[in-house]
């Protein structure tokens, strides 16, 4: 039996999404960070960094929401890690973009304006995270233009792991409006039944 440990609305997000493309049955199992549950004995045996997302497999364990997906993947659905040397390359390429370089300011601007309370958000930090989040949309806006999906010619975990971080824009009200092929992208994306079973995990 595969156990999630975390919420679908956190970075975990992007596993559950991950389990159901694969379409595996899985349990979850939440976890109470107020009660410091995270940091408990028997969760640090999971993942001793004390952080969610981690994923359990019959007794196979592993952390960190992107290589959580690419287990997934590999070991249930290989098709969305790409079939050839150059498409698991540039899966692996736009996956770690999406973390380490398109989250960063979306992760700045979330924290402010959903966490933070209105009169005590750092004006600055969201300027500059506004300043910075067009940049990359305009690089996967160029990468869009005349494809349906990121790499190969079909969904793959390139497309779940940059939407998900694109998703971000709707919690912090970032207009994408003028972003013709991302919301074109997304909308294909949307429209999966993985993709929708996800969905209704965070109604
Ligand atoms: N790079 C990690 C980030 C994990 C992470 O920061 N998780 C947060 C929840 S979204 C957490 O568990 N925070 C608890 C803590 O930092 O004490 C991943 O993508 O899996």
């Amino acid at each position: 039996m595969i156990t999630i440990y975390g919420s679908p609305k956190s970075s975990a997000g992007r596993c559950f999404w991950c389990l159901e493309e694969a379409g595996v049955t899985y349990e979850t199992k939440s976890i109470d960070f107020r009660a410091s549950e995270h940091k408990s004995e028997a969760f640090l045996k999971i993942n001793r960094n004390g952080k969610v997302p981690a994923l359990v497999d019959g007794d196979f364990s592993i952390w960190e929401s992107l290589a959580i997906n690419n287990y997934i993947a590999d070991a249930y659905k290989p098709e969305l890690l790409g079939t050839t040397a150059q498409e698991r390359g540039l899966i692996s390429q736009w996956s770690i973009w999406s973390v380490a370089d398109l989250q960063v300011p979306m992760i700045d601007a979330f924290i402010q304006l959903v966490f933070v309370p209105e009169p005590h958000r750092n004006a600055d930090i969201i300027a500059k995270a506004f300043e910075k989040i067009p940049v990359m949309l305009s690089t996967l806006e160029e990468e869009l233009e005349g494809k349906e999906f990121l790499v190969a010619d079909r969904f793959t975990l390139a497309d779940l792991n940059v939407s998900f971080v694109v998703g971000i824009c709707d919690d912090i009200k970032f207009d994408l409006a003028e972003y013709k092929n991302i919301n074109e992208w997304r909308s294909r994306i949307a429209n999966r039944d993985g993709a929708k079973r996800y969905k209704a995990l965070c109604a």
